[in-house]
């Protein structure tokens, strides 16, 4: 663009700008409030996205590609508004245009919510995978709830976690669009008769309760390029508003109780990270996306291809992720049987192959399985379906391979009147895939390993990816201008181009910018700091970060109780002197997890203890902050330099903001799990800080009954200090952390965190060192962007697309 079609191009941009304000608030433009500026820019925005996703859809018609439909509970998109300016290449214009008419960019951006609607990776990583897929060009599409509150937002108040409802859509969406022309009705309780009619068994479903399932479309729009595909969530109503012959008898509590259950299914997103907790509404909501996603996909499918379903599973492939979604097996049965006449057989071959599913934990708390039931009663025809999956397949593993009546029960699909869904998924599912290498294996080995032991070829992994489009980008300006200014643009839709940086290693003027940049970084956290925390940190610190869900696995414990530990060094050697150091932590709780709030508790406690002791010369500083979400994420990870990654070995399935971190050149202080263990290959031994017990280790503990915690406390004075801290009135006389004590030494420490504790003090010990070599620490920060190309979640969506998807 030359400079007069720039000048040009700005005020047009202007005068639309103040007529959509005047045309939205029905005010004129200096009268309009900053709300309505926002809601103005968003209308914008839409309209210029809403040609390009009608384009789309025409294209993916006539020219039919194998469409992939990603179904997932959750989808924690962020913020969209920044997002969508950037990818339309328009925010030199915007910016200019909007600070020329006297208004403030970045605070109209601020008004828009940001949608929790999911609670942690799993939900982030769908995100990423729908950003990549539109930015790749392919017809690649969400399927979720249109949850009315997402996840809680987070205050602390005397240190403690107290939830607040989340209510996003309290001032309108302005990026979703309702649809109720293809809405669906989606079908619970009930009973079936069945029959012979013709000499054809029949099923009839009666007196279920029907409910409306309402889509609302929003759009996901590809990096620079013209794509637009689509995120649908369904929204629960009620057939019909209102019982009128309740009503007409006086009944008036009757005739509205209808509405309210109808939409209780998709009131809610429960705050649960890794953890079943059986509830019949959670029930409710899985299946009631999964049916009306499924509903909407065949007879679309229909529409376009003759009626015929024979090539469905060639065209079209469902994915479904975790296994909130495993009923797409059953639900597609039956839809393929009872509403569209297939034999079981066809109908069995078809879903199989259009089925795809990815695990994203181990854990076996938050492995679900439904009581049977539970199952029967609120979905009666899917339970009959289960029932017939797990006996023929029963009778495979008995006839076909021949194995025991032991071997047989592991891994059947109904086992002690639960149905166990994770066996349901695989057992429908053409593939099944881990999310890291060490994961992967671990399903193999344990978890799946019966299965692996007969479906070999159904096994695959697929290391998780980051958007670098929201997590670099986008939020990382500085160091998107440096790289753009120094290797050209390629790298922002080929990541890996970023090894090319490493060419600058040695450069000192290079350093000195990039070194620059990550202060400047750091300077813009510590003022988000300063507003909502009663501390000021300084920005030369170490700042030392660990924000994600806070639960034992992944040991916020461990971080705690080494900064407890320092500040006793400290107190005890006056005159010691160490790198200043400011450690971070953000993450929520769930609400009913009584030892994670504990531990946010305790951080919050050591924050008052440490910050507020002058005698440590402001050496260290501790800080928890509050309602850790996506954008928060976004000013956080740009300004890290180390990068915390502590869970026990062989429990974070993956890992996805060790990769938010590592792609904005922080260093990684990690056990060897997850894809810490892949970021540890892609960067060498020399770039990253590792520490701890291997996943083996731990393994091996734990089959021989844990390790004797008792034991590593009676031989360490400095663990014996800080566990007494946590009971001796330090926090003050009413603040005792007993239940962390108990943990810990009566109850073994099932996490290793004494047992891992001298392992990750050396390491911090490390990490002092290496900071005072200022070169060192920029070749390490570097190698770390440098290198990480691999963990763009394009890269993962190419690798779903060629060996899980077929569809490159
Ligand atoms: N809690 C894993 O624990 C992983 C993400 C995305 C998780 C993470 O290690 O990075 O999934 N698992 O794959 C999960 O939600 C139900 O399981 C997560 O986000």
């Amino acid at each position: 663009m030359n400079k007069s079609e720039r000048f040009e191009a700005i005020e047009t941009f202007k005068n639309a700008y103040i007529q959509k304000i005047e045309e939205v608030s029905g005010e004129c433009f200096s009268e309009a409030s900053l709300f309505n500026q926002y809601e103005a820019l968003a209308e914008i925005i839409m309209e210029k996205n809403g040609s390009l996703w009608a384009k789309t859809s025409k294209q993916y018609d006539e020219i039919p590609h194998k469409r992939v439909y990603l179904f997932s509970i959750e989808f924690l998109i962020g913020r969209l508004l920044k997002a969508f300016i950037n990818s339309l290449e328009i925010e030199d214009i915007v910016k200019t245009a909007i600070s020329e008419l006297g208004l403030d960019y970045e605070t109209i951006l601020n008004k828009e919510a940001d949608p929790g609607l999911g609670n942690g990776g799993l939900g982030r990583l769908m995100a990423c995978f729908l950003e990549s897929s539109a930015t790749l060009g392919l017809p690649f599409h969400g399927n979720g709830i249109h949850y009315q509150h997402g996840l809680f937002e987070q205050k602390i108040i005397n240190g403690e976690q107290v939830e607040v409802a989340d209510n996003w859509l309290r001032h309108g969406y302005p990026f979703e669009i309702r649809k109720p022309n293809e809405s669906v009705i989606v079908k619970f309780y009930g009973d079936i008769h069945y029959d012979k009619i013709d000499g054809v068994l029949t099923f009839f479903y009666e007196n279920y309760e029907p409910i409306l399932a309402v889509p609302y479309d929003i759009p996901i729009k590809g990096y620079h390029n013209k794509t637009v595909n689509s995120l649908r969530l369904w929204s629960a109503e009620p057939v019909e508003d209102f019982d009128l012959p309740s009503f007409n008898q006086g009944q008036f509590m009757d005739a509205v109780r209808h509405k309210s259950e109808a939409e209780a299914i998709t009131q809610i997103l429960y705050p649960n990270d890794n953890k079943f907790d059986g509830k019949l509404l959670r029930l409710k909501q899985e299946y009631f996306f999964v049916s009306a996603g499924l509903q909407r996909i065949i007879t679309r499918y229909k529409r376009y291809n003759n009626k015929c379903l024979d090539e469905f599973s060639n065209k079209i492939c469902i994915h479904i992720n975790d296994t909130h979604p495993a009923l797409c097996g059953p639900e597609m049965m039956r839809i393929l049987m009872d509403d569209e006449g297939l034999s079981w057989m066809d109908a069995w071959r078809i879903t199989v192959n259009s089925l795809t599913f990815t695990n994203h934990t181990v854990l076996p708390e938050a492995l679900e399985k439904w009581p049977v039931d539970m199952l029967k009663l609120l979905l009666p025809r899917i339970y009959m379906i289960i029932e017939e999956i797990n006996r023929q397949f029963l009778d495979k593993l008995r006839i076909k391979y021949g194995l025991n009546e032991s071997e047989i029960a592991a891994l059947a699909i109904i086992q002690d009147e639960q149905i166990n869904m994770a066996n349901l998924a695989v057992v429908c599912s053409h593939s099944v895939n881990g999310v890291a290498a060490l994961h992967s294996k671990i399903l193999r080995e344990e978890t799946f390993r019966g299965y692996y032991q007969i479906f070999p070829e159904r096994f695959n992994s697929v290391t998780n990816g980051v958007t670098p489009r929201r997590f670099l980008i986008n939020s990382n300006t500085g160091l998107r201008d440096l790289i753009d200014a120094s290797i050209g643009t390629e790298w922002q839709s080929d990541l890996f181009a970023l090894e090319e940086l490493m060419k600058y290693a040695e450069d000192a003027s290079f350093m000195e910018k990039y070194d620059q940049i990550k202060l400047t970084n750091k300077i813009h956290l510590a003022d988000y700091i300063k507003k909502h925390n009663p501390v000021t940190v300084n920005p030369n610190s170490i700042f030392d970060i660990q924000v994600k869900r806070i639960h034992e696995y992944k040991r916020q414990l461990l971080n705690a109780l080494h900064i407890l530990d320092l500040y006793n060094h400290l107190k005890e050697n006056p005159q010691m002197e160490i790198v200043p150091h400011t450690f971070i932590f953000a993450g929520k709780a769930a609400p009913g997890y009584y030892f994670a709030k504990e531990i946010i508790r305790l951080i919050n406690a050591i924050a008052d203890l440490v910050n507020n002791d002058a005698s440590i010369k402001d050496q260290i500083k501790v800080v928890f902050l509050a309602n850790f979400n996506v954008t928060l994420g976004e000013i956080i990870y740009p300004a890290a330099n180390i990068s915390e990654q502590i869970s026990t070995a062989g429990k974070e399935a993956s890992g996805t903001g060790n990769m938010k971190f590592m792609m904005n050149g922080a260093i990684t202080l990690g056990t060897m799990d997850g894809a810490n263990i892949e970021i540890h290959e892609a960067v060498g031994d020399e770039n990253i800080v590792t520490f701890g017990l291997s996943s083996d280790e731990v393994a091996s503990f734990e089959k021989s009954g844990g390790y004797r915690s008792f034991e590593v406390f009676e031989n360490n004075a400095r663990i014996q200090k800080i566990m007494q801290q946590l009971i001796d009135g330090t926090f003050g006389n009413f603040s005792h952390f007993q239940s962390i004590y108990d943990s810990l030494l009566l109850y073994n420490d099932s996490y290793f965190v004494l047992k891992d504790f001298d392992s990750y003090a050396n390491a911090q010990r490390h990490i002092n060192d290496l900071y005072q070599c200022p070169d060192q620490w920029f070749r390490m920060s570097l190698s770390n962007v440098a290198y990480s190309g691999l963990f763009s979640s394009d890269r993962a969506i190419l690798d779903y697309q060629k060996n899980i998807w077929k569809t490159l």
